[in-house]
């Protein structure tokens, strides 16, 4: 039965005298909130339940995606749009003079994860569930979420983000799955019967706690699971647990998410939150193979679970996968590295030598000491199976254990079957250079899955007028199948649709210009452009040459030369301990004050750097935006998300040839997208051959000089110390991101902007373009890959869901 405006009515009258005792007149936005979530609630949980019945009895493979981050963001509006409802539900509070968009804004934002790779990981999981694969999430429940930013004096802090203190609405604590996860101590091996043994001496032992959140696919879909961990002191264990800060140590576990995207660094709280996931989670993967699939044979397991592992972060899963199964199960060794092998997979998500995980030996065998003995057995394997066959220096290159730590990518892919990049050049980037010792021994492993998005939030959720076009234009069944959004381009020529598209930008605009006068008291004119760069902050994003170009604008426009109006927005967060970035927010802040404060720019140039960028945000800046921009060093960004989100709203891309720009460029063709800079192998060479000069560019481009001088002549105001570490850095030999080099290609490419943006129609047409192709990038695609070519998934038959 499908939900009615009048049914759902009634439900929320009940709900709201049920939990509050209010009306739907005296209740506020918060208690909306939570009786609206309650009748989602509802709506999928006999269906989630039936789907959990029809796993175990058909008992197809499934695939548990193991991640230590997950950035789903709000959950409201996707699960009423997934269960066909939102608009319905929107209508129904419309009648009651209710708006679900300031309902939903009650939602604290699930900001369980850093940047792009926790925001993929809640893709997929939506993706799953939603073309019908029966996927696992397996993650950690972070008490604060990643920090709230604030500027003060235009610098970045940070505040704790207390996404759980009202309670979350989609959690399920589910106590009865609770399993034990043990740290430190001494381990002896003994021969029980003929099977060596571990004993365990003085460990801690720590319950963990699962929190099952519902994730609801879309239409027809599945109902699946993301199960969260959380730490807490076993009943049977308080003893041990004596004093508060004993206690505390243990809640400790999962109470902060690592802000650092980045740049690892070696903690042991953050050695002990990998371990404590990945075991939590096998074992609870082991238990419904033994106990609800009464399936006793484990060289079986493969035909019934895949584990993959995102990044390194949970690349222990091979060594602890090989413990349960030898140790507690009594597999042989071959035997359970046969089957960790076929269950295991891995994504790499960056080429950056700072962000590979290398732990030391010394506090892996303090924490874990078995997990480092059976590390210690895979690589002697590992070593001895190579000897002879490749050179002493490949097997020194390529093993597990150097220099006193455990290099973790190679451990994920000595265990692991298939080895993926994110983006076509990633993969290439990884095969030819970075992995290249292990491309030669396994080519096969290797494969490119290029990332994907969540089209239904960007567009329906995000965007709802454009889908509205799109539905007019082309018809409804995009919204099932994307491929069918290539036929918007049928619109090229059509002048009303043109027309149309440019509307529903502007209304974006203006929406967004009134939010950005809301928290920052800056107008904003909807009709300039709107140039945006949202991802975090990093020097090799070079958000700093996005900055050396707004001080071109505004030179030129102090000099009387004119350009077409521009408001440059700016999301990004850097890593508390980052001292670059944290510097580059505060001059682009004060350059913002500047330039927004100067008569004689007026409004022909703004810049807005907006707080505390997330997802719900995301969904804000994205659908106003005119510029996408994507200037990443070539070879660093080894995909990219924004690009895609940013396209399929219809801003064109100004972009470097890195990641998934590349695949952008192709699919619109070259004269739909603004690409510039040096190619990856003028970026090598310059590595090579240690022959890159800035201050020879500096010194010989007008240009660039002046507005580089910028930063220390006291053009900018209270940044002297911040501008002069910019000007350190753009001028130094070893600037590996390559800032200047790219600097005039850049401003021709804006230049070309400017060109275009007066050729209205042109424009319009560029966006049409770039629409109609970002379902290339649909992330049940990119799904679709996966399951065929890494977990070897079959769909769930169920019955339709009865809503
Ligand atoms: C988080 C923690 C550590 Cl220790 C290291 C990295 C991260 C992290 O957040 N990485 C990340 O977001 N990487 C990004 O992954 C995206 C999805 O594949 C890519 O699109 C993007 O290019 C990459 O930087």
């Amino acid at each position: 039965m499908q939900l009615t405006k009048e049914e759902f009515k009634k439900r929320l009258e009940r709900k709201l005298d049920n939990y509050f005792e209010e009306d739907v007149k005296s209740a506020s936005n918060s208690d909306l909130y939570a009786a609206v979530s309650a009748i989602v609630r509802d709506g999928y949980t006999p269906q989630w339940r039936r789907i959990r019945i029809a796993e175990t009895n058909q008992k197809q493979k499934q695939v548990y995606y193991f991640s230590i981050e997950f950035l789903p963001g709000t959950l409201l509006k996707s699960n009423l749009l997934n269960l066909g409802w939102l608009k319905t539900v929107r209508e129904a509070l419309a009648d009651l003079h209710l708006d679900l968009d300031k309902i939903a804004a009650a939602e604290p934002d699930m900001a369980l994860g850093n940047g792009g790779l926790g925001r993929l990981a809640a893709a997929f999981m939506d993706s799953l569930a939603s073309t019908g694969y029966t996927g696992n999430g397996n993650g950690i429940r972070y008490k604060y979420g990643l920090f709230k930013q604030k500027f003060v004096n235009g610098y970045q802090k940070e505040l704790p983000n207390d996404w759980l203190k009202k309670e979350d609405h989609w959690e399920v604590r589910r106590e009865s799955k609770s399993v034990l996860v043990r740290f430190g101590g001494k381990v002896n091996m003994v021969d029980d019967n003929g099977w060596m043994t571990p004993q365990y001496e003085g460990e801690r032992v720590v319950r963990a706690v699962p929190y099952d959140v519902a994730v609801v696919g879309y239409k027809d879909g599945l109902t699946n699971t993301l199960r969260l961990w959380d730490a807490e002191v076993p009943p049977e264990e308080e003893l041990n647990y004596p004093t508060i800060t004993d206690r505390r140590r243990v809640e400790d576990l999962t109470s902060i998410l690592y802000p650092d995207d980045s740049n690892y660094e070696g903690r042991l709280l953050r050695l002990k939150q990998e371990y404590f996931f990945v075991s939590a989670g096998l074992q609870s993967i082991l238990n419904y193979y033994t106990k609800d699939l009464d399936n006793k044979d484990l060289t079986k397991l493969p035909n019934y679970v895949a584990v993959h592992i995102n990044d390194t972060h949970p690349a222990m899963a091979i060594a602890e996968l090989m413990r349960l199964l030898v140790d507690e199960h009594r597999v042989d060794w071959d035997t359970a590295w046969n089957i960790t092998q076929k269950v295991m997979s891995y994504t790499n998500h960056t080429i950056m030598a700072e962000a590979m995980e290398k732990w030391d030996v010394n506090m892996m065998s303090q924490l874990l000491p078995r997990i480092m003995q059976i590390i210690t057995e895979i690589d002697r394997r590992f070593c001895v199976g190579l000897k002879g066959h490749v050179s002493d220096d490949v097997i020194e290159r390529t093993r597990i254990i150097k220099n006193g730590q455990v290099q973790m990518a190679h451990l994920a892919i000595i265990g692991s079957h298939s080895i993926n990049g994110v983006a076509a050049l990633h993969t290439q980037l990884l095969e030819t250079k970075v992995l290249k010792d292990f491309y030669n021994l396994y080519p096969d492993r290797f494969n490119n899955k290029t990332n994907g998005i969540t089209l239904r939030r960007w567009l329906q959720i995000a965007n709802p007028e454009l889908s509205d076009l799109l539905d007019e234009t082309i018809g409804k069944n995009w919204r099932n199948d994307s491929d069918e959004m290539l036929n918007f381009e049928k619109y090229y020529h059509d002048t009303k649709v043109l027309h149309k598209l440019s509307d529903i930008k502007l209304d974006n605009k203006k929406k967004l210009a009134k939010f950005i006068k809301e928290r920052t008291g800056i107008v904003v004119d909807p009709t300039a452009i709107f140039d945006v760069q949202v991802k975090r902050l990093h020097a090799y994003k070079r958000q700093t040459l996005k900055l050396l170009h707004i001080l071109k604008l505004y030179q030129d426009l102090k000099a009387g030369i004119d350009h077409p109006k521009r408001v440059v927005i700016f999301g990004a967060k850097a890593a508390p301990s980052y001292v670059f970035a944290k510097q580059v927010i505060k001059v682009i802040n004060e350059t913002a004050n500047m330039i927004n404060n100067d008569p004689d720019v007026n409004d022909k140039l703004k810049v807005i750097f907006l707080e505390d960028y997330d997802v719900s945000l995301a969904e804000r800046i994205i659908p106003a935006a005119d510029v996408s921009e994507q200037i990443s060093t070539t070879t660093k960004e080894a995909s990219g998300t924004s690009n895609m989100k940013l396209m399929a709203n219809g801003a064109l891309t100004v972009a470097t040839m890195d990641g998934a720009n590349i695949e952008i460029k192709d699919a619109v063709g070259e004269d739909n997208i603004f690409s510039f800079g040096l190619n990856k192998d003028q970026v090598y060479k310059y590595y090579a051959e240690h022959s890159y000069h800035p201050r020879e560019m500096y010194e010989n481009d007008a240009v660039m000089k002046k507005a580089v001088d910028a930063l220390i002549d006291g053009t900018i105001p209270n940044c002297s110390a911040e501008g002069q570490a910019l000007f350190n850095n753009f001028l130094g030999d070893n600037e590996q991101f390559l800032v200047l080099a790219d600097f005039e290609a850049y401003l021709r490419a804006q230049a070309k902007i400017e060109q275009t943006w007066k050729q209205k129609r042109l424009w319009e047409q560029m966006s049409l373009v770039n629409i109609a192709h970002s379902e290339r990038f649909d992330v049940d695609k990119t799904i679709e890959r996966y399951a065929e070519d890494i977990w070897h998934l079959k769909k769930l038959e169920v019955e339709k869901a009865d809503r």
